[in-house]
């Protein structure tokens, strides 16, 4: 501004005015251009303000470290999930400790105090089951670190050692799934139904909260019998190791699979097939997740219902450090909005899933 107020007066000098004429002229030409200058970065700032809403800062400007342990890959969910908050930690400008524990809750517990020593700015952690936390958040919350939780949940014995939880609603993905069925009971005209069920690593939160909200469902409906629950551990191997024992145990009795994920209700459909059974026909096979693979799947007729669980959860999850790191409050409990895909619907039209 000032550089720029002493060039305008150099050039009316040169115009070979009066002194008194010279200044007046020069303090309306700075003005004019001060208006111009003021007009400019008001421009830029909105243009800047339209392409990122002002939020997303540079690696430099937002100056945080956020680490995160992902609690492995068993799933195209996980695999996801991790893609998901790697691009939004750099699309905000966060620096992200990434580490992956390979489905093991010491080298979980091992990267936290990784974190801590690092003196991260905040810790995020999507815990592989909900017990064994309480000395390692204690260390968290006595170096003054916050602590999010992604996708699951823990239980500890003492509150407030983690500030809040970004993940889906476990039970309400049962409470859909067993939904779906009665429908389903009541279109194919049954008075039974025989389950299996297919869970998700036990004591983890997805696996407790969608067995319960499908209980819960259930046992309203007479028509309908949980035969027997067996854990797949999330994985599509355990999937088809469960789904192979069931058959040779309950073969024909099995009416329907409810399976915790897309990975083990995959890995059950080939032993279906294998089996001589068409899934989808003569056993209804329900998962949950709706990753691409597995919709594709339903699209051809071997799925009857995915509930979805979305993994994209790395915009709320730098939304929620960013405040964390700014001493801001954040809400306890962060739910994305899910939906269900299934044979009662047209799904030609559904956008790629992208997972
Ligand atoms: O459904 C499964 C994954 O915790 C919601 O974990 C997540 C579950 C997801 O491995 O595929």
């Amino acid at each position: 501004m000032h550089d720029l107020g002493k060039k305008e007066e150099q050039i009316i000098v040169k115009n070979g005015k009066s002194n008194m004429h010279r200044r007046v002229e020069s303090r309306r030409r700075t003005g004019r251009l001060r208006v111009l200058l003021l007009f400019a970065v008001c421009t830029l700032l909105l243009v800047g303000c339209l392409s990122g809403c002002g939020e997303k800062e540079t690696a430099e400007e937002s100056g945080m470290i956020l680490g995160f342990s992902q609690l492995g890959s068993e799933s195209a969910w996980r695999i996801g999930n991790t893609r998901d908050i790697e691009k939004k930690a750099s699309e905000y400008g966060i620096s992200l400790m990434l580490e992956n524990a390979n489905q093991k809750q010491e080298n979980q517990i091992a990267a936290i105090r990784r974190f801590i020593a690092y003196k991260v700015d905040v810790i995020a952690f999507s815990p592989i089951v909900e017990e064994g936390w309480d000395n390692v958040l204690k260390e968290a919350k006595e170096a003054g670190i916050p602590v999010i939780l992604v996708d699951r949940d823990v239980n500890t014995k003492e509150s407030g050692l983690t500030t809040c939880l970004i993940g889906a609603d476990f039970y309400k993905e049962g409470v859909m799934a067993a939904e779906y069925l009665i429908r389903k009971t009541n279109s194919l005209g049954k008075d039974h139904m025989k389950i299996v069920e297919i869970t998700g690593t036990e004591d983890s939160t997805p696996m407790r909260q969608r067995q319960a909200g499908f209980m819960d469902t259930i046992k309203q409906d007479s028509r309908l019998e949980v035969i027997k629950s067996v854990n797949g551990d999330f994985l599509k191997s355990q999937g088809a190791e469960c789904m192979r024992e069931l058959l040779r145990n309950y073969g024909d009795e099995i009416d329907v699979v409810y399976s915790h994920n897309d990975e083990m209700t995959l890995g059950a459909l080939t032993e279906i097939e294998q089996a001589g059974y068409q899934p989808g026909k003569d056993i209804v096979i329900i998962s949950i997740d709706g990753g691409q693979e597995a919709i594709d799947v339903l699209k051809e007729g071997k799925i009857n219902c995915i509930v979805e669980c979305t993994p994209m959860l790395g915009t709320t999850l730098m939304e929620t450090a960013k405040k964390l790191k700014n001493g801001e409050t954040v809400d306890r409990l962060i739910h994305p909005e899910e939906t269900y895909f299934s044979d009662e619907q047209d799904l030609s039209n559904l956008e790629p899933r992208g997972y």
